[in-house]
Protein backbone atom coordinates (compact mmCIF):
# COMPACT_ATOMS: atom_id res chain seq x y z
CA UNK A 1 0.00 0.00 0.00
CA UNK A 2 2.43 2.23 1.16
CA UNK A 3 4.73 1.89 -2.66
CA UNK A 4 0.80 2.61 -4.33
CA UNK A 5 1.52 5.75 -2.13
CA UNK A 6 4.54 6.63 -3.11
CA UNK A 7 3.80 6.15 -6.94
CA UNK A 8 0.73 8.48 -6.63
CA UNK A 9 1.93 12.17 -8.48
CA UNK A 10 2.28 15.28 -6.00
CA UNK A 11 -1.06 17.00 -7.24
CA UNK A 12 -0.16 20.24 -5.77
CA UNK A 13 2.13 22.95 -8.13
CA UNK A 14 2.12 26.98 -8.71
CA UNK A 15 2.21 28.44 -11.77
CA UNK A 16 2.45 32.37 -12.33
CA UNK A 17 2.86 31.98 -8.25
CA UNK A 18 -0.86 30.90 -7.87
CA UNK A 19 -0.86 27.34 -6.08
CA UNK A 20 -3.38 24.70 -8.58
CA UNK A 21 -3.89 21.72 -6.93
CA UNK A 22 -5.55 19.03 -8.99
CA UNK A 23 -7.53 17.98 -5.74
CA UNK A 24 -7.77 19.61 -2.22
CA UNK A 25 -4.80 19.49 0.25
CA UNK A 26 -6.03 17.22 2.29
CA UNK A 27 -4.62 13.63 0.96
CA UNK A 28 -7.81 11.60 -0.65
CA UNK A 29 -9.98 10.24 1.64
CA UNK A 30 -8.43 6.92 1.27
CA UNK A 31 -10.73 4.62 0.10
CA UNK A 32 -10.79 0.72 0.07
CA UNK A 33 -8.15 -0.79 -2.16
CA UNK A 34 -8.84 -1.43 -6.01
CA UNK A 35 -11.46 -3.71 -6.92
CA UNK A 36 -8.96 -4.42 -9.58
CA UNK A 37 -6.36 -4.00 -10.72
CA UNK A 38 -6.39 -3.18 -14.66
CA UNK A 39 -9.66 -0.75 -13.81
CA UNK A 40 -7.05 1.00 -10.80
CA UNK A 41 -4.29 1.51 -13.97
CA UNK A 42 -6.62 2.89 -16.57
CA UNK A 43 -8.02 5.83 -13.82
CA UNK A 44 -3.86 6.39 -12.93
CA UNK A 45 -3.46 6.62 -16.48
CA UNK A 46 -6.59 9.14 -17.13
CA UNK A 47 -5.44 11.79 -14.33
CA UNK A 48 -1.52 11.55 -15.68
CA UNK A 49 -3.06 12.26 -19.08
CA UNK A 50 -5.92 15.19 -17.71
CA UNK A 51 -2.55 16.75 -15.62
CA UNK A 52 -0.53 16.44 -18.46
CA UNK A 53 -3.22 18.35 -20.23
CA UNK A 54 -4.03 20.53 -18.06
CA UNK A 55 0.04 21.28 -17.53
CA UNK A 56 0.74 21.61 -21.58
CA UNK A 57 -2.20 23.91 -21.52
CA UNK A 58 -0.89 26.32 -18.60
CA UNK A 59 2.41 26.06 -20.66
CA UNK A 60 0.84 27.04 -23.70
CA UNK A 61 -0.42 30.04 -22.49
CA UNK A 62 2.59 31.27 -20.56
CA UNK A 63 3.87 31.24 -23.27
CA UNK A 64 0.83 32.02 -25.98
CA UNK A 65 -0.22 34.76 -23.35
CA UNK A 66 2.08 37.44 -24.04
CA UNK A 67 2.90 36.73 -27.51
CA UNK A 68 -1.02 37.22 -28.41
CA UNK A 69 -0.89 40.54 -26.10
CA UNK A 70 1.78 41.78 -28.14
CA UNK A 71 0.08 40.49 -31.70
CA UNK A 72 -3.01 41.92 -30.31
CA UNK A 73 -0.80 45.21 -29.41
CA UNK A 74 0.34 44.80 -32.64
CA UNK A 75 -2.86 44.58 -34.66
CA UNK A 76 -4.21 47.80 -32.38
CA UNK A 77 -1.66 49.88 -33.47
CA UNK A 78 -1.84 48.77 -36.88
CA UNK A 79 -5.64 49.06 -36.23
CA UNK A 80 -4.80 52.99 -35.38
CA UNK A 81 -2.72 53.15 -37.87
CA UNK A 82 -5.36 52.04 -40.38
CA UNK A 83 -7.68 54.08 -38.31
CA UNK A 84 -5.16 57.10 -39.27
CA UNK A 85 -5.42 56.43 -42.93
CA UNK A 86 -8.89 55.74 -43.32
CA UNK A 87 -9.25 59.15 -41.35
CA UNK A 88 -6.48 60.91 -43.94
CA UNK A 89 -8.20 59.13 -46.76
CA UNK A 90 -11.73 60.58 -45.89
CA UNK A 91 -10.03 64.10 -45.31
CA UNK A 92 -8.31 63.73 -48.73
CA UNK A 93 -11.75 62.48 -49.86
CA UNK A 94 -13.50 65.68 -48.48
CA UNK A 95 -10.63 67.58 -49.52
CA UNK A 96 -11.05 65.79 -53.45
CA UNK A 97 -14.79 66.61 -53.16
CA UNK A 98 -14.10 70.35 -52.56
CA UNK A 99 -11.48 70.21 -55.11
CA UNK A 100 -13.92 68.93 -57.19
CA UNK A 101 -16.60 71.02 -56.69
CA UNK A 102 -13.67 73.81 -56.92
CA UNK A 103 -12.96 71.71 -60.43
CA UNK A 104 -16.44 72.01 -61.81
CA UNK A 105 -16.76 75.52 -60.73
CA UNK A 106 -13.60 76.41 -62.27
CA UNK A 107 -14.82 74.01 -65.80
CA UNK A 108 -18.29 76.20 -65.60
CA UNK A 109 -15.76 79.81 -65.19
CA UNK A 110 -13.73 78.44 -68.07
CA UNK A 111 -16.69 77.55 -70.39
CA UNK A 112 -17.99 80.88 -69.63
CA UNK A 113 -14.35 82.19 -70.60
CA UNK A 114 -14.56 80.47 -73.72
CA UNK A 115 -17.93 81.41 -74.56
CA UNK A 116 -16.52 85.44 -73.65
CA UNK A 117 -13.31 84.68 -76.01
CA UNK A 118 -15.64 83.16 -78.78
CA UNK A 119 -17.80 86.62 -78.52
CA UNK A 120 -14.75 88.75 -78.41
CA UNK A 121 -13.32 86.76 -81.45
CA UNK A 122 -17.03 87.30 -82.97
CA UNK A 123 -16.78 90.92 -82.29
CA UNK A 124 -13.02 91.55 -83.30
CA UNK A 125 -14.08 89.95 -86.82
CA UNK A 126 -17.08 91.97 -87.02
CA UNK A 127 -14.43 95.36 -86.47
CA UNK A 128 -12.10 93.65 -88.84
CA UNK A 129 -15.13 93.55 -91.36
CA UNK A 130 -16.04 96.87 -90.24
CA UNK A 131 -12.21 98.51 -90.68
CA UNK A 132 -12.17 97.15 -94.16
CA UNK A 133 -15.70 99.09 -95.03
CA UNK A 134 -14.29 102.20 -93.77
CA UNK A 135 -10.87 101.51 -95.41
CA UNK A 136 -12.72 100.97 -98.68
CA UNK A 137 -14.99 104.36 -98.46
CA UNK A 138 -11.90 105.95 -97.05
CA UNK A 139 -10.01 105.53 -100.34
CA UNK A 140 -13.64 106.06 -102.59
CA UNK A 141 -13.98 109.34 -100.54
CA UNK A 142 -10.05 109.98 -100.94
CA UNK A 143 -10.25 109.63 -104.92
CA UNK A 144 -13.67 111.55 -104.57
CA UNK A 145 -11.64 114.08 -102.91
CA UNK A 146 -8.55 114.46 -105.63
CA UNK A 147 -11.48 114.83 -108.21
CA UNK A 148 -13.04 117.69 -106.55
CA UNK A 149 -9.49 119.04 -105.86
CA UNK A 150 -9.11 118.89 -110.08
CA UNK A 151 -12.66 120.67 -110.43
CA UNK A 152 -12.02 123.07 -107.55
CA UNK A 153 -8.46 123.79 -109.25
CA UNK A 154 -10.35 124.65 -112.68
CA UNK A 155 -13.41 126.84 -111.14
CA UNK A 156 -11.50 129.91 -111.33
CA UNK A 157 -10.93 129.38 -115.17
CA UNK A 158 -14.78 128.31 -115.04
CA UNK A 159 -15.90 131.17 -113.45
CA UNK A 160 -13.69 133.52 -115.50
CA UNK A 161 -15.38 131.95 -118.81
CA UNK A 162 -18.84 131.80 -116.77
CA UNK A 163 -18.02 135.95 -116.55
CA UNK A 164 -17.08 135.88 -120.80
CA UNK A 165 -19.82 134.20 -121.34
CA UNK A 166 -22.54 136.51 -118.88
CA UNK A 167 -20.74 139.70 -120.73
CA UNK A 168 -21.06 137.93 -124.34
CA UNK A 169 -24.63 136.98 -123.16
CA UNK A 170 -25.57 141.00 -122.34
CA UNK A 171 -23.80 142.05 -125.10
CA UNK A 172 -26.40 139.98 -126.89
CA UNK A 173 -29.08 140.84 -125.35
CA UNK A 174 -28.52 144.36 -125.66
CA UNK A 175 -27.97 143.45 -129.77
CA UNK A 176 -30.85 141.41 -129.39
CA UNK A 177 -33.10 144.62 -128.32
CA UNK A 178 -31.31 146.77 -130.84
CA UNK A 179 -32.44 144.12 -133.39
CA UNK A 180 -35.94 144.37 -131.95
CA UNK A 181 -36.01 147.93 -131.74
CA UNK A 182 -34.98 148.46 -135.71
CA UNK A 183 -37.42 145.79 -136.57
CA UNK A 184 -39.99 147.34 -134.65
CA UNK A 185 -38.83 150.52 -136.36
CA UNK A 186 -38.52 149.10 -139.91
CA UNK A 187 -42.10 147.96 -139.48
CA UNK A 188 -43.34 151.26 -138.13
CA UNK A 189 -41.87 152.96 -140.98
CA UNK A 190 -43.16 149.91 -143.66
CA UNK A 191 -46.20 150.89 -142.43
CA UNK A 192 -46.06 154.55 -142.79
CA UNK A 193 -44.40 153.88 -146.31
CA UNK A 194 -47.67 151.65 -146.82
CA UNK A 195 -50.10 154.48 -145.69
CA UNK A 196 -48.07 157.37 -147.76
CA UNK A 197 -48.18 155.69 -150.51
CA UNK A 198 -52.34 155.31 -150.27
CA UNK A 199 -52.44 159.19 -149.79
CA UNK A 200 -51.94 159.73 -145.95
CA UNK A 201 -49.49 162.14 -144.66
CA UNK A 202 -47.95 161.30 -141.39
CA UNK A 203 -47.44 164.08 -138.78
CA UNK A 204 -46.48 163.01 -135.01
CA UNK A 205 -48.01 159.94 -134.15
CA UNK A 206 -51.26 160.60 -136.92
CA UNK A 207 -51.75 159.88 -140.14
CA UNK A 208 -54.01 162.41 -142.33
CA UNK A 209 -56.12 161.98 -145.70
CA UNK A 210 -56.62 165.31 -147.70
CA UNK A 211 -59.93 164.24 -149.58
CA UNK A 212 -59.49 165.19 -153.58
CA UNK A 213 -63.31 165.14 -153.58
CA UNK A 214 -66.21 167.78 -151.78
CA UNK A 215 -68.66 166.35 -149.62
CA UNK A 216 -71.11 167.45 -147.33
CA UNK A 217 -69.60 167.28 -143.23
CA UNK A 218 -72.06 164.07 -142.69
CA UNK A 219 -71.14 162.41 -145.81
CA UNK A 220 -67.53 163.40 -145.44
CA UNK A 221 -67.13 161.73 -141.48
CA UNK A 222 -68.87 158.73 -143.21
CA UNK A 223 -66.00 157.91 -145.82
CA UNK A 224 -63.46 159.10 -143.06
CA UNK A 225 -65.15 155.94 -141.09
CA UNK A 226 -64.98 154.14 -144.01
CA UNK A 227 -61.00 154.36 -143.96
CA UNK A 228 -60.91 153.96 -139.92
CA UNK A 229 -60.90 157.27 -139.43
CA UNK A 230 -62.63 160.38 -138.15
CA UNK A 231 -62.81 164.14 -139.67
CA UNK A 232 -60.00 165.62 -138.10
CA UNK A 233 -59.57 167.40 -134.41
CA UNK A 234 -56.97 170.28 -133.35
CA UNK A 235 -55.18 169.24 -129.90
CA UNK A 236 -52.37 171.85 -130.34
CA UNK A 237 -50.61 174.75 -132.09
CA UNK A 238 -48.23 172.82 -134.16
CA UNK A 239 -51.32 170.35 -135.50
CA UNK A 240 -53.22 173.15 -136.53
CA UNK A 241 -49.95 174.27 -138.28
CA UNK A 242 -49.50 171.38 -140.13
CA UNK A 243 -53.01 171.43 -140.77
CA UNK A 244 -53.52 174.69 -142.68
CA UNK A 245 -50.38 174.51 -144.35
CA UNK A 246 -51.27 171.07 -145.50
CA UNK A 247 -54.82 172.79 -147.13
CA UNK A 248 -52.85 175.46 -149.04
CA UNK A 249 -55.52 177.81 -148.67
CA UNK A 250 -58.24 175.60 -149.80
CA UNK A 251 -61.39 174.56 -147.78
CA UNK A 252 -61.60 171.83 -145.87
CA UNK A 253 -63.74 170.08 -143.28
CA UNK A 254 -62.67 169.46 -140.06
CA UNK A 255 -64.22 167.19 -137.11
CA UNK A 256 -65.70 169.81 -135.13
CA UNK A 257 -69.45 170.40 -135.00
CA UNK A 258 -72.14 171.01 -132.35
CA UNK A 259 -75.89 169.81 -131.43
CA UNK A 260 -77.79 172.47 -133.05
CA UNK A 261 -77.62 176.43 -133.06
CA UNK A 262 -77.37 176.54 -128.55
CA UNK A 263 -75.36 173.47 -128.37
CA UNK A 264 -71.34 172.86 -127.35
CA UNK A 265 -69.03 172.72 -129.43
CA UNK A 266 -67.29 168.92 -129.79
CA UNK A 267 -64.64 167.06 -131.61
CA UNK A 268 -66.41 164.23 -133.49
CA UNK A 269 -63.68 161.47 -132.53
CA UNK A 270 -64.43 162.19 -128.80
CA UNK A 271 -61.27 164.24 -128.42
CA UNK A 272 -62.43 166.81 -124.98
CA UNK A 273 -62.67 169.73 -126.74
CA UNK A 274 -60.86 172.65 -125.25
CA UNK A 275 -62.54 176.24 -125.75
CA UNK A 276 -59.92 178.08 -124.41
CA UNK A 277 -57.31 176.98 -126.80
CA UNK A 278 -59.40 176.50 -129.94
CA UNK A 279 -60.50 180.52 -129.72
CA UNK A 280 -56.86 181.56 -130.95
CA UNK A 281 -57.70 178.97 -134.01
CA UNK A 282 -61.23 180.52 -135.51
CA UNK A 283 -61.09 183.86 -137.47
CA UNK A 284 -61.52 186.90 -136.22
CA UNK A 285 -65.78 186.98 -135.59
CA UNK A 286 -66.27 184.01 -136.09
CA UNK A 287 -68.04 181.47 -135.31
CA UNK A 288 -70.80 183.91 -136.08
CA UNK A 289 -73.26 181.40 -136.97
CA UNK A 290 -74.79 183.12 -139.50
CA UNK A 291 -78.44 182.69 -140.14
CA UNK A 292 -78.51 180.08 -136.95
CA UNK A 293 -77.56 177.53 -139.48
CA UNK A 294 -73.81 176.93 -139.04
CA UNK A 295 -72.74 174.26 -136.94
CA UNK A 296 -69.92 172.41 -139.01
CA UNK A 297 -66.32 174.30 -138.47
CA UNK A 298 -63.67 174.31 -141.25
CA UNK A 299 -60.47 175.58 -141.86
CA UNK A 300 -61.05 178.15 -144.35
CA UNK A 301 -57.85 180.39 -144.28
CA UNK A 302 -53.82 179.46 -144.55
CA UNK A 303 -52.96 180.93 -141.15
CA UNK A 304 -53.31 179.99 -137.24
CA UNK A 305 -56.76 181.94 -137.04
CA UNK A 306 -57.89 179.38 -140.09
CA UNK A 307 -61.78 178.30 -138.54
CA UNK A 308 -64.99 179.08 -139.41
CA UNK A 309 -68.76 177.80 -138.76
CA UNK A 310 -71.28 177.30 -142.06
CA UNK A 311 -73.74 175.12 -142.90
CA UNK A 312 -72.93 171.38 -142.49
CA UNK A 313 -74.93 170.92 -145.78
CA UNK A 314 -72.06 172.30 -147.30
CA UNK A 315 -69.76 170.17 -150.15
CA UNK A 316 -66.03 170.66 -149.02
CA UNK A 317 -62.85 168.82 -149.08
CA UNK A 318 -62.38 166.80 -146.09
CA UNK A 319 -59.42 166.08 -143.95
CA UNK A 320 -59.41 162.59 -142.49
CA UNK A 321 -57.18 161.79 -139.09
CA UNK A 322 -56.23 158.20 -137.78
CA UNK A 323 -53.88 157.81 -135.34
CA UNK A 324 -50.54 155.38 -135.86
CA UNK A 325 -51.05 152.36 -133.69
CA UNK A 326 -48.09 149.83 -134.69
CA UNK A 327 -49.67 146.56 -135.91
CA UNK A 328 -48.12 143.54 -133.42
CA UNK A 329 -45.29 142.05 -135.12
CA1 LIG B 1 -69.27 181.56 -139.96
Amino acid sequence: MKALESEVPDAHFTVDKQNVSLWPQEPPRKTGPCLGLGRCLTVRAAVVLLTLLLVASVLLQAILYPWFMGTISDIKTSAQLLQGRVDNVSTLRSEIKRNSGGVEAAGVQVQMVNASLDHVHSQIRRLETSVKEADARLQMLTSRWEEVAKLNAQIPELKRDLDKASALNAKVRELQSGLGNISKMLKQQNDILQMISRGWKYFRGNFYYFSLIKKTWYSAQQFCLSRDSHLTSVTSESEQEFLYKMTGGLTYWIGLTKAGSEGEWYWVDDTPFDKVQSTRFWIPGEPNNAENNEHCANIKKSSLQSWNDVSCDNALLFICKRPYVPSEP
